[in-house]
């Protein structure tokens, strides 16, 4: 005896679950919704979205999102700093010899930025406020304190013993700050190997009483670092 085919039912059921859509009536769609005759739809339009209903705040705190204003920059320490006071403090017996060139012989003041491709320069001695230089043998050579001034060129101010002295405005690029150097340029000599001063940096052109001691300068050209 044939076994009856089962084929036909099972690929009309197949049919009949890949179409749903064909199947449904009204009462299929649930609550809320209607069947269009296609279709099922929301019985009511969808109300307009607000922002409240995604759970936005929307209480002013969106001002809190607005970029704050940077504090204000604050001056480096140094940058009120554009005076260079050098006073000489080579023994007066050894200024006896180099009668021509007595005490420290200052070439030049350089202020520069030191970079791991080396020093970029930002200033130099640009003018002379005041000076005193000290002449014990009445023979020096080098008494125009303007040699102290731009790059260095050979030309040097003797500022002698007993307080001998140079004041001087520098010429920046921009303000000093911490990390610079000061470089004083100071002519060496075979018989000068005692000459030496300190070095000062100060804000008042008129006056030397708000200065920072910034070391001695050695005889030679010697760099000061602004801590
Ligand atoms: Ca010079």
């Amino acid at each position: 005896m044939r076994t009856p085919s089962l084929a036909a039912p099972i690929a009309a059921l197949l049919l009949a679950g890949a179409l749903p859509g064909c199947l449904l009536s009204e009462e299929d769609c649930g609550a809320g919704f209607v069947f269009d005759g296609e279709r099922c739809l929301p019985a009511e339009p969808a109300p307009p979205f607000r922002a409240g209903d995604a759970g936005l705040r929307n209480d002013g705190a969106a001002a809190d999102l607005e970029p704050k204003p940077a504090p204000e920059p604050t001056l480096d320490d140094w940058a009120e700093f554009r005076i260079a006071l050098i006073i000489d403090s080579t023994p007066r017996a050894a200024t006896g010899q180099t009668p021509a060139s007595p005490g420290a012989d200052i070439d030049a003041i350089q202020a520069v930025e030191p970079t791991p491709r080396g020093d970029v320069r930002i200033g130099v001695g640009g003018v002379v406020l005041g000076a005193l230089f000290n002449d014990p043998f009445d023979g020096s050579l080098n008494l125009d304190p303007a040699a102290v001034l731009g790059e260095p060129d050979g030309r040097v101010a003797s500022l002698g013993p007993d307080g001998g002295f140079v004041y001087v405005e520098l010429d920046l690029d921009r303000p000093l700050r911490t990390g610079d150097l000061l470089v004083v340029v100071e002519r060496l000599e075979p018989d000068g190997q005692q000459d030496g001063y300190t070095l000062y940096l100060c804000r008042s052109p008129d006056s030397i009483d708000d200065c920072r001691q910034m070391g001695d300068g050695q005889p030679g050209t010697t760099r000061f670092a602004l801590e």
